[in-house]
This record gives C-alpha cells, structure tokens and sequence, in this order.
C-alpha cells in the first residue's frame, strides 16, 4: 500500500496466544510456489529456529556500545473482559529476538566490555484460573529456554526488583555505561523505565535504530515467510481477478481476498484491504469497501496477507467489465511501464531516491498528452515503494542504499480525480547479488494476461 510509513494496526482475526503455527520450514521455503500447497503446516515445524534467534541477538549486540538494552513484549488488552484477547500481536522487535508471542514480558541485554553478552527473559507467571479459558499459556521455565535459546528466566514479578533496583545503581554505570531502549515504535511500553532512568540521570539510547539496520537485511526464515505471505496474496489476486464483475460490491470482493488468506493460513491482514471502485480508485488509503461496482470502473485491489508476522503488499488495477477501455488501457500501460523501468533499475548500491527521479521521469517523458498539458508524473501522488518485513511499510532509513537480502515494493500509479480513474500497480522485490528477484512474479501483470485471467470462471469460495 502507498503512502506515510505509518504502522497498520490490525484488525482483529482469532489468534490463540500460543500458536505457533507461524514458521516456515526449508521445505516450506521450496513448496512457497505451489499455491496448492501453501497450507499451514502443524505446529511442531513452525517454532523459530534457536540458532536463527541466537544469529539476530548476536548481531545486535554487536552493533551496542556497552550497557543494558531492555525491550517489552506487547501488553494485553484487558485479559479479564476479553479473555480470547484475539486481536494481541507481539511486538515486532520482541517477537524478532525471541519468537515468542507471550504478552507481558521482558528481555534484557546485557553487553559488556569484553566477552559475550548476557540475556535474561521475564515472563508471567503462569495462572492455573486464567487457563481454564485460555488454555495453556508459556510462564517461565525450561521449556523457554528451549524455545529461545536463553537460559536465564524468570518471573516478571521479579523484573522490577532485580532490573529497575539495578538501574538506579550508581555502580551499574560503570560496568554497563550505556542503556538501550526503544524510542521510536514500543517507547510507550517501557516510559516508566524511561521515567527512573532520567531520575538517576542515565541517558538513553534507543534500541530501535539498530535493530531497524538488521530488519532491513531479511535471513532465510523471514525471506521464507514473506514468500509464504506473497504467495498467498497472489493466490488472493488471481481469486479476485476470476471473481469481479459489475454490479458487485467492494466488500464481496474483499471476501474473497480475505478467505483466500484465511484458507491458506495466513493468520492477518497485514494492513487493512483496499478495494476502491470508480470514485475510490483514487483515494490512495481508503478501506471502507462499501461501493457497488460499475461496469466502466476500475477497481485497484490493494492487498496484503500476514504470514508468521510477515506481510506481502500487492496491487493490480482491474476494469470491471474483464477488458480496459482504451483510455484506461492507456493510462494503465504507462504506469507498467514506468514500474518495469524501475524494477530493471533495482540493485545493489541504488536507493529510493535514485528510482523515484527514474520513476518520475519516465512517466513525464511518455505521458504524450495523456494527462493533460503536463506530465503524467504529476498524478503520480504517493511515494514510489516502501521497504517491506514484518511492518507493510517496515522499518529502517529510506536514504540506506539497497544491499542484497532488502525487501521493497515498488508501487507507481496515477490518479486522475476528475475522471475517477486511478492506476497503481504494486510488486514486491528482494534485493540480490546480481540485482533483483521479483518476489511476485507469478501474478499477471500486463493487460492481456489480466483480461485473460479475468476471462475465467471464479471459481467457488466456501460453500455459497
Ligand atoms: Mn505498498
């Protein structure tokens, strides 16, 4: 989806709060192309590797000066009047250190001058009445560490007089000089840490900038589910491309959209769906799905699925009717174009900026009158890709020039308010050694391979 690097809140799918039907094995990583088979597997493959866990901790601690990092896991919403608690989701850099999806807890870095890191987890204690509804929960104990590859945990009632006491230790300063927190995304779940730090007259750090630089560059478990999450979302489009037709409404066809990530494991939407007809095609974020759909519309379908906590983000711009009017074949192959001399450009060494003024150039010089007296680029109103991970629009500096394992989309469009005609048309990409790989490859793109998909019969959702 195009648009402010904000950080999509989800709407709310059941989630058990131990699942850990989220992982993808190598096997998995090989079958991602079978969309037959992209089915959530048992839960016994699907924990996170340790070693995984224990390479990205690493990592970050190699980036700290010396001191203490502390990072806090997602809260619940209130437990006792939502015991399903279906909407909680981990916080991204918790679950990314830790894999582990229990709410409430805390993990502590400790980097010291010479030798390696120490590591203590703080969990919630399990609650045998609080079970009862929920089924058994992770509290701290051997089975943790099995999961994590930490040795140290313990109860999060103890987190306070251990680590806060500590904190406010004059003799802490010397040892581990620096403290590590979150700033940006998750500042507010440790402000009272924040609140005694400033106290004791300990500047802060955060946390969030390196572990942004590592999010940036995916390993083989995040690449496995982002092309999980991008084949179930390409299964979506073809679904919808079978099923639209004029005089449905834009949230039937977000039904299917959303039945298909559903059916094929994907647990969320990673943002919130687009399906803008006609007049909506040009709103650039709107979610609402509530029009009836014309025969001379177009309708963008701009889509993500959540796979593992990793979303895909895939536009295509259909007709209605199955064929583009000419004028919208026009502006539709202008924005194709502009979108494969950007994805030719792709590679180690460029940036965003650098594919922007490619962007924005081409689609000046071809517009040939298509939009008026100027360019075409003038319509173009949103920015031209985003990185992409565990957030739609994820973290990490726009200005970092791509290095092989980067994720990005690549998404131009043009939007012409006055004749309710909007394009955008979205891939997603993995930066590699020799340039790039299309990550969405498999879902048509051209107008001659759309209108023949959309020639189909959709096929069957459910039982209707
Ligand atoms: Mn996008």
């Amino acid at each position: 989806m195009p648009g402010r690097r904000v950080i999509y809140r989800i709407i709310s799918l059941i989630l058990a709060l131990l699942s850990f039907a989220l992982a993808a094995t190598p096997a998995l990583a090989q079958s991602v192309r079978a969309a037959a088979d992209s089915r959530a597997t048992d839960s016994a493959d699907n924990a996170m590797p340790v070693e995984v866990l224990t390479r990205r901790r690493a990592a970050l601690l190699a980036r700290l000066e010396p001191g203490i990092a502390l990072l806090r896991s997602a809260d619940h919403r209130s437990l006792h009047e939502h015991p399903q608690d279906s909407d909680f989701r981990q916080d991204n850099n918790f679950y990314y250190l830790t894999g582990l999806e229990t709410p409430g807890s805390w993990l502590v870095m400790f980097k010291p001058e010479r030798g390696p890191g120490k590591l203590l987890l703080y969990l919630p204690e399990r609650d045998p009445a609080k079970e009862v509804w929920m089924g058994p929960q992770l509290g701290p104990g051997s089975e943790v560490t099995e999961l994590t590859g930490i040795e140290a945990v313990h109860p999060a009632s103890e987190f306070e007089a251990e680590i806060v006491r500590r904190l406010a230790q004059p003799e802490a300063f010397r040892e581990y000089p620096q403290l590590y927190l979150p700033l940006g995304e998750g500042a507010e779940s440790t402000r009272e840490i924040v609140e005694l730090a400033v106290q004791a007259r300990r500047s802060i750090s955060d946390l969030g900038t390196p572990l942004a630089e590592l999010r940036l560059v995916k390993d083989s478990v995040e690449l496995a589910r982002l092309r999980r999450a991008i084949a179930i979302t390409v299964e979506a489009h073809r679904q919808a491309m079978k099923a639209v037709r004029p005089g449905m409404y834009e949230y039937e066809l977000e039904a299917v959209v959303e039945y298909v990530f559903r059916s094929h494991g994907a647990e969320r939407v990673g943002f919130p769906s687009i399906v803008g007809s006609g007049p909506n095609s040009v709103i650039l974020h709107y979610d609402r799905s509530r029009r009836r759909m014309e025969e001379s519309d177009l309708v963008v379908i701009d889509i993500g699925a959540e796979y593992g906590y990793y979303t895909a983000d895939l536009t295509r711009t259909l007709p209605v009717s199955g064929k583009y009017s000419p004028r919208q074949r026009a502006i539709y192959e202008l924005v194709l174009a502009t979108q494969a001399v950007v994805i030719d450009s792709v590679r180690p060494g460029t940036t965003f900026w650098e594919l922007e003024r490619i962007a924005r150039g081409h689609m000046r010089v071809h517009s040939k009158g298509l939009c008026g007296g100027g360019g075409c680029d003038r319509y173009f109103l949103h920015g031209l890709g985003h990185w992409l991970g565990m957030d739609v629009h994820d973290v990490g500096s726009y200005a970092t020039p791509f290095v092989p394992g980067m994720v990005v989309t690549i998404e131009p469009g043009i939007y012409l308010a006055d004749e309710s005609l909007g394009v955008r048309i979205e891939d997603d990409l993995l930066v590699t050694e020799e340039g790039h790989e299309v990550l969405s490859a498999d879902l048509p793109r051209s107008v001659a391979e759309i209108e023949a998909l959309m020639g189909q019969a959709a096929e069957p959702v459910g039982r209707r």
